[in-house]
């Protein structure tokens, strides 16, 4: 079956495009659409073009895979070139997601008509990319240039009726149905007439002056957080509204060859295909997931409510067990709250809103959880309590009900061991909040069922969450991770840097927060208990630092005290760095006969770094995670790793030797 084929309409060409699964721009693609455009051009019963895909979208850009071998000709920019250049008029009929190239390749076309539902974007910033097939120097002559700078350096994709969209479509189907006759009927009243000018052939629209200019860039290179490509994408549409279009061509073209070859684009590539990897386990391949509507939630602390809103915003019906009626009322009034806030941003409308608040239900009595289809767990971290729980679980729920922690740490096997049936109990590990972050840790038992396993799974896409298998092991892999960054951080206190100084190396190197800084936001004490419980079973001879816990002993906690790694004005979360802390840390570095060591960002970005990868090669190593760029996806989704930095164990394979 050919990836480009034509079929005619009276004296409508329509092009197919039909290459599963997204329709991306292969070579074949290229060539079938060159061959194409000259064919029809030459042919006298041809009197307009459709340009339209297969499946389930129109072209979703250029296929990523190439970008690692040689080009191969025809070039996808030439291609479009030559459809501008048409004699006859080509109208594009999108549908599902026009992407990058993809999208290029409709600006290329003298009409864009759309299904109601689809959406339109140039998402090669994401890629570490900007578009290179004429996306920056079409789209500001088709919408205002201050659209297409947000477009571009954004890189988020828009629908029909968003104001961003402004210019981009000549018609709208009434559906999806429609599409296709919409753009028929475009092109018969197109007939005949010769094609439009191109975009290339117009004038920008609506160019900001200098002032406008300034701000619009600086705007774009704050929010990138040391990301080049959204930079570079604003300064290519800045070219497009002020050079001469082939210039412009030329300079968008250099930019596009110079940022693929950075480790930033190759980095983001690699994050491209782990995030689409993670939910590949062997395991559970052509295994039915069991079906789950109604589900349950144990605790409605922040993790338990997080979670349960998540459910809620997915569809599914909850009930929330807490262990009196005010804190069930507390927690139900918690939930609501966090779909209110979807509904205010949009996300949720007035009827979806009324059906999930509907869809929930609290109760102090576990009978309320006998018709689950799946309970999750969120009680407080302690293994007797949530034994307990499993316990009384085992009661009430159906046997075929799943059953799911969301502990972060314990042992998930020693919690499955209080049911009967322990190959229905899982861990289902959420990031807070719960609602939002994309993460969640599945975490096999020895004992899990193949299809308990593949629900977990399942019920993380439906979320729309990225699943990562962990086996069990004290944090599995992100906590373990995050221990192993926090060790190192600790020792460098000890050895010569201060809490800012790790900080803000941190933040330099592109995470959203340092450690400290995160830390005194969370509240130390939790930490100080755990360290007090583990006291007697740590290993005397392994490096421990007592410096949060003299921080403790003097009730600096953080935020919430006031004072913790920082000092906080009064109503201010601004962290000041503190004196009393550094007399501390000098004190302590002279008890333990350390001599002070001045540490640069550099030098402590390669420490951390230096944790990160050696405890995730142990992880590997011990078969708790799968495969390397499933660390990476755990530490980029759950813990802020600059996803343009493709993970730590890709930095390590990168930059080895
Ligand atoms: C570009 O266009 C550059 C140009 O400006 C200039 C060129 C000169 N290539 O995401 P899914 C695979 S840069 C190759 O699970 P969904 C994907 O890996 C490109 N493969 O589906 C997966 O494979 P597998 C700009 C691709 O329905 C399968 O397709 N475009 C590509 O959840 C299904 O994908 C983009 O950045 C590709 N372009 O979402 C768009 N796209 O089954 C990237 C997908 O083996 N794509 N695959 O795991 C997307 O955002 C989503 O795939 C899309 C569908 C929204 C389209």
């Amino acid at each position: 079956m050919a990836v480009v084929s034509t079929e005619m309409r009276d004296r409508v060409a329509i092009v197919w495009i039909d290459n599963p699964p997204v329709n991306a721009l292969s070579q074949a693609v290229r060539a079938g659409l060159l061959s194409a455009v000259e064919e029809l051009d030459g042919n006298s019963e041809v009197s307009a073009v459709v340009l339209a895909c297969k499946g389930r979208t129109f072209i979703a850009g250029a296929d990523i895979r190439e970008f690692d071998k040689p080009p191969m000709e025809p070039h996808l920019p030439d291609v479009i070139a030559r459809i501008e250049a048409a004699s006859k008029p080509w109208i594009a009929a999108l549908h599902g997601t026009a992407l990058g190239g993809g999208f290029e390749v409709a600006l290329g076309c003298h009409y864009r008509v759309a299904d109601p539902r689809a959406k339109v974007g140039l998402p090669e910033v994401h890629l570490g990319l900007i578009p290179g097939a004429g996306g920056t120097v079409r789209l500001p002559r088709l919408t205002p240039v201050a659209n297409a700078v947000q477009m571009v350096s954004g890189g988020r994709p828009v629908g029909a009726t968003e104001p961003l969209a402004q210019g981009i479509f000549d018609s709208v189907a009434q559906s999806s149905d429609e599409l296709l006759d919409a753009a028929l009927t475009l092109a018969r009243q197109t007939a005949g007439k010769p094609a439009p000018a191109g975009l290339s052939g117009r004038d920008p629209i609506e160019p900001p002056d200098e002032a406008g200019w300034s701000k619009l860039i600086e705007a774009v290179r704050s929010k990138a957080r040391g990301q080049l490509s959204p930079v570079e994408a604003a300064l290519a549409v800045r070219d497009a509204a002020e050079l001469p279009v082939d210039k412009a061509f030329a300079g968008e073209r250099d930019r596009f060859v110079k940022l693929r070859a950075t480790d930033q684009s190759k980095a983001l590539r690699h994050v491209f295909f782990a995030e689409r990897q993670t939910a590949k386990v062997p395991a559970i391949d052509g295994i039915e997931p069991r079906a789950v509507n109604k589900c349950g939630v144990i605790g409605g602390g922040t993790m338990g409510a997080g979670i349960a809103a998540c459910l809620l915003l997915a569809g599914l019906a909850v009930t929330l067990i807490e262990r009196d009626g005010e804190t069930v009322d507390f927690a139900l009034k918690r939930v609501g709250g966090l779909l209110d806030a979807s509904h205010k941003r949009g996300l949720v409308n007035d009827a979806g809103l009324a059906a999930m608040k509907d869809a929930l239900g609290g109760s102090t009595d576990y009978a309320a959880l006998a018709d689950c289809d799946l309970v999750i767990e969120a009680v407080f971290e302690d293994m007797n309590i949530k034994r307990e729980v499993f316990a009384r679980l085992d009661q009430v729920t159906r046997p075929d009900a799943v059953l799911a922690t969301n502990t972060s740490y314990l042992d998930v096997n020693e919690i499955a061991s209080a049911i009967a049936d322990p190959k229905r109990v899982l861990g289902l590990h959420f990031f807070s909040p719960a609602h939002v972050m994309k993460l969640v840790e599945v975490i096999a038992t020895d004992t899990v069922s193949a299809d308990v396993l593949a629900t977990g799974f399942a019920l993380a896409k439906r979320l729309r969450k990225t699943p990562v298998l962990a086996r069990v092991c004290d944090g599995f892999i992100g906590n373990r991770i995050l221990t192993a960054y926090r060790k190192q951080c600790d020792y460098m206190l000890e050895d010569g840097a201060l809490p800012a100084d790790i900080d803000s190396a941190m933040r330099q190197w592109g995470m959203p927060m340092g450690l400290f800084e995160m830390a005194d936001m969370a509240g130390l004490d939790i930490g100080w208990a755990m360290r007090k419980r583990q006291a007697a079973t740590r290993d005397p001879a392994e490096r421990y630092v007592r410096i949060a816990d003299k921080l403790c002993e003097m009730g600096r906690f953080g935020q919430k005290t006031g004072a913790g790694w920082y000092t906080y004005d009064e109503g201010s979360r601004e962290p000041k760095p503190d004196p009393i802390v550094e007399q501390i840390i000098v004190e302590e570095s002279r008890e333990r006969g350390i001599t002070r060591e001045k540490f640069s960002a550099e030098q402590i970005q390669a420490r951390i770094l230096d944790a990160m990868v050696s405890e995730g090669k142990k992880i590997l190593d011990e078969g708790i995670a799968q495969r390397a760029s499933d660390i990476d996806m755990v530490m980029i989704l759950g813990y802020g790793f600059p996803r343009w930095r493709g993970g730590p164990m890709f930095m390590a394979e990168r930059f080895k030797g």
